[in-house]
């Protein structure tokens, strides 16, 4: 008798959750804050593995305050790589850019990009599936 009542609930919360999913553009789900308002000039941050754990296979690409760019406009940047593991890369990658932290290297290394319309990706190249991308306006 109590069950009933119960599992009505869990169905609407499926329900709502559901809704809330629908109607996304965005090419690749994003964990946390999207970057807004980034402008030439700026300085982005590559980093790869985690702060609990330099070779957790994260990658990301994100402003200064930690919200991950997903798109921005054409222009000069500064991107900041902090790479601190030794089994893991950052490769950032497109039209006119090619910046590349090594494997086995540690630390953190700057590189001066120009980006132009299209598509930006980065990743690790050994673990593809570590991967983000970036379109530019
Ligand atoms: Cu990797």
């Amino acid at each position: 008798m109590i069950r009933r009542p119960a599992r009505a609930l869990l169905a609407t919360a499926l329900i709502v959750g559901l809704a809330a999913c629908g109607g996304s553009d965005e090419p690749d789900e994003v964990d946390g804050p999207v970057a807004t308002g980034i402008a030439p000039g700026a300085t982005l941050l590559g980093t790869v593995g985690t702060d609990e754990n330099a070779d957790a296979f994260e990658i990301g690409l994100t402003d200064e305050s930690g919200a991950t760019v997903t798109t921005l406009p054409a222009g000069d940047y500064t991107v900041k790589v902090s790479d601190p593991s030794r089994i893991h890369n950052f490769v950032l990658s497109g039209e006119g850019v090619d910046a590349a932290t090594e494997v086995s290297g540690t630390g953190e290394q700057t590189f001066s990009v120009t980006f132009t319309a299209g598509e930006y990706t980065y990743v690790c190249d050994p673990h593809p599936s570590m991967s983000g991308s970036i379109t530019v306006t």
